[in-house]
């Protein structure tokens, strides 16, 4: 079994407060309509990867909480229920909790105090990354690194670059041996022995793309990023995401996926 070999998936539907999620940019507001057109293609396409998705009710007290990437972290046979280091966003876990309880006989939990945001956990077939960042502390990625040893899996627990909210806005596991990274990630010497694609100059934001199966989900509108990936021999699926973005986000933010 591969680690981008999947056949579920939970996502949840944007709220209209969607608008309100948290961003480095006060002025990019998203277009509520917008955003759904684009969640709605991008469920389209887990389904079209064939993956079966678990989609979850808006919340609307919790405006980030269409990013379920964050508040867990699944594999086949378990799940761990994270802890966002957002303040708006702690409560996402609550409302995670009982999802995963429909699909997981085993789940851990992060404790008090235990920070960490599922968008900085890069899985690769020998080793699960831990970014620490603004959202991920040291004494979160040491308990989930514990919680991985008990499961067999190995961690490491790595710097995020500056600038990026999340390990995973720089990188993506494109296959067993392939990574697509900016240039900043590609430079930090952290995947030794990977084939390193680099995102193009200007389309950094490229950085955060999903393997599902056989496809690679990538924004569509980093043209130089998908014609690097497809000249490599990827079959890329391209996807609005520019109201995506907007929230500091990407593709692999808006689902849970496991085999
Ligand atoms: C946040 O700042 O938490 C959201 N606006 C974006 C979360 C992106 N999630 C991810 O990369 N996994």
């Amino acid at each position: 079994m591969r680690v981008f070999d999947f056949t579920r998936a939970i996502a949840r539907r944007p709220g209209r407060s969607v608008v309100d999620g948290l961003r480095d940019d006060p002025g990019a507001v998203p277009d509520y309509a917008a955003f759904v057109l684009e969640h709605e293609a991008y469920l389209a396409a887990l389904s079209a990867a064939g993956l079966v998705v678990d989609v979850l009710e808006p919340l609307e007290a919790f405006p980030d909480s269409v990013f379920v990437e964050d508040p867990a972290l699944v594999f086949a046979d378990c799940a761990i229920l994270l802890r966002p280091g957002a303040p708006s966003r702690q409560a996402e876990r609550d409302a995670m909790r009982g999802a995963l309880a429909c699909h997981f006989d085993r789940v851990l939990e992060l404790g008090d105090g235990e920070f960490a945001d599922g968008g900085d956990i890069l899985v690769t077939p020998d080793v699960v990354y831990i970014g620490l960042s603004k959202r991920t502390g040291r004494s979160g990625a040491t308990a989930l690194a514990g919680h991985l040893a008990a499961m067999d899996r190995k961690a490491r627990i790595v710097e995020t670059p500056p600038g990026a909210l999340h390990f995973k806005t720089a990188v993506s596991l494109l296959s067993e041996d392939t990574l697509l990274a900016t240039p900043a990630m590609a430079a930090s010497g952290l995947f030794q022995g990977y084939r390193l694609l680099r995102t193009p100059d200007g389309e950094e934001a490229a950085a955060n793309a999903l393997r599902l199966n056989g496809v690679v989900l990538v924004g569509a509108h980093f043209p130089r990023t998908i014609d690097l990936l497809t000249s490599a021999g990827f079959t890329v699926v391209p996807l609005a995401v520019r109201e995506v973005g907007k929230l500091d986000a990407g593709l692999s933010c808006m689902s849970l996926r496991w085999a």
